[in-house]
């Protein structure tokens, strides 16, 4: 068991980001075993849930004459386009079966405002709407984070660089994540988190 400083983030293992999902990852439930053994050495578990209503302004079908994986200019910056996934209360949305839940101490749910899209588990996509994980953490005073699961280039990355500025220690477990890799998205990401001080283990 590691000391009650240290929490684990286990981000979106739902069953859309895995194979068969309407946004899988490739291998994306391959990371299950690991995860779910991991837990046991944590004292503080969060689990995390993308969560989005019918119509969400993140998916294509949302725009006309949009595609996924096109991009549009949202009123917070950039925005990749995504199929229709983890609406609430969809099997899609469900975690992986396989995934433990009986550890967890928090289910933190985002993307449930329809004009925002949220990657991270602390901060929606506009940098400004909390989910509260953040004052959560810091009331158990949790200082080192250890970041888990799907997809490593999106929700894992936003979640690792907020942790990071908000003063956590941060670790990524990278046998623990799989990424979606856009355009090279999976290279810049880890790029970008070792920038932020992340350590990739
Ligand atoms: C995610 C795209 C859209 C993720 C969530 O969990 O990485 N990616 N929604
Ligand atoms: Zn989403």
């Amino acid at each position: 068991m590691r000391a009650a400083n240290e929490a684990l983030i286990v981000i979106d293992v739902q069953n859309d980001f895995c194979p068969g999902g309407a946004l899988a990852v490739a291998d994306g439930d391959a990371i299950i075993p690991e995860i779910n053994a991991l837990m046991d050495d944590f004292s503080t578990v969060v689990l995390t849930q993308d969560w989005h209503p019918a119509g969400h302004s993140s998916f294509a079908t949302s725009h006309t004459g949009k595609t996924p994986f096109d991009m549009i200019d949202m009123p917070y910056g950039p925005q990749v386009l995504w199929p229709d996934h983890c609406i609430q209360g969809s099997t899609g949305a469900e975690f992986h079966k396989d995934l433990r839940l009986e550890p967890a101490h928090l289910i933190i749910r985002k993307g449930m405002n329809p004009t925002i899209d949220s990657y991270s588990a602390f901060f929606e996509n506009d940098k400004a709407t909390s989910t509260g994980l953040v004052g959560y953490l810091k009331d158990l005073a949790v200082s080192d984070v250890t970041l888990v699961g799907l997809a490593t280039d999106f929700c894992v990355h936003f979640s690792a660089i907020d942790a990071a500025t908000q003063g956590f220690n941060v670790t990524l477990r990278e046998t623990a994540c799989r990424g979606i890799d856009m355009d090279g998205s999976l290279g810049a990401a880890l790029q970008a988190m070792r920038n932020a001080g992340v350590t990739i283990a």
